[in-house]
């Protein structure tokens, strides 16, 4: 019977090595946007951080990301859509009167320059109104975003609870 081979350090240096050039660049670009610390090298419109909660079909999702500017110019995301849903909007959710929560339709959302805005349980969501087919975790929800200067950006959104 064989026993597990030792790794040598040796074998372990390039990891190592490549370890240590990740850190560097990355406190590299950080003293190069002072005022943005959690900035993220880019350009133009970024996603991230994206997911899709599980739903049968004909019932409603919403689904959830971080939207980057880079540009130094503010954008506005002027729509949503989706082929996984009868309808795709802009949501967010708010306090309609105390301790009751309702959310209405962003008509428009202004993503400022060199910012990133957040969508996340409890505020701004991305509301799928009768989803067309069930949306089951692992799957991949497809949304086109619409921006005023940015033009179209789609992007694949991973299926979670
Ligand atoms: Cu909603």
């Amino acid at each position: 019977m064989k026993r597990p081979e030792k790794i040598s350090p040796v074998r372990l240096l390039p990891a190592i090595l490549l370890f240590l050039a990740v850190i560097l660049v990355g406190c590299g670009a950080g003293d190069e946007s002072e005022e943005q610390p959690a900035a993220i090298d880019g350009e133009g419109i970024s996603v991230e951080g994206s997911w899709v909660r599980p739903a049968r079909a004909g019932r409603m999702s919403a689904g959830y990301f971080l939207i980057t500017n880079f540009e130094d110019v503010d954008d506005t995301l002027t729509g949503i859509s989706s082929g996984a849903a009868e309808l795709t909007e802009i949501h967010e959710s708010y306090e309609r009167e105390e301790g009751m929560m309702g959310m209405r339709e962003v008509p428009e959302l202004t993503i400022p320059a060199q910012s990133t805005v957040t969508f996340e349980p409890g505020g701004l969501h991305i509301m799928f109104i009768q989803v067309s087919q069930s949306i089951e975790e692992g799957d991949q929800v497809e949304v086109t975003l619409h921006f005023a200067n940015y033009g179209d950006l789609a992007v694949e959104l991973p299926v979670r609870q």
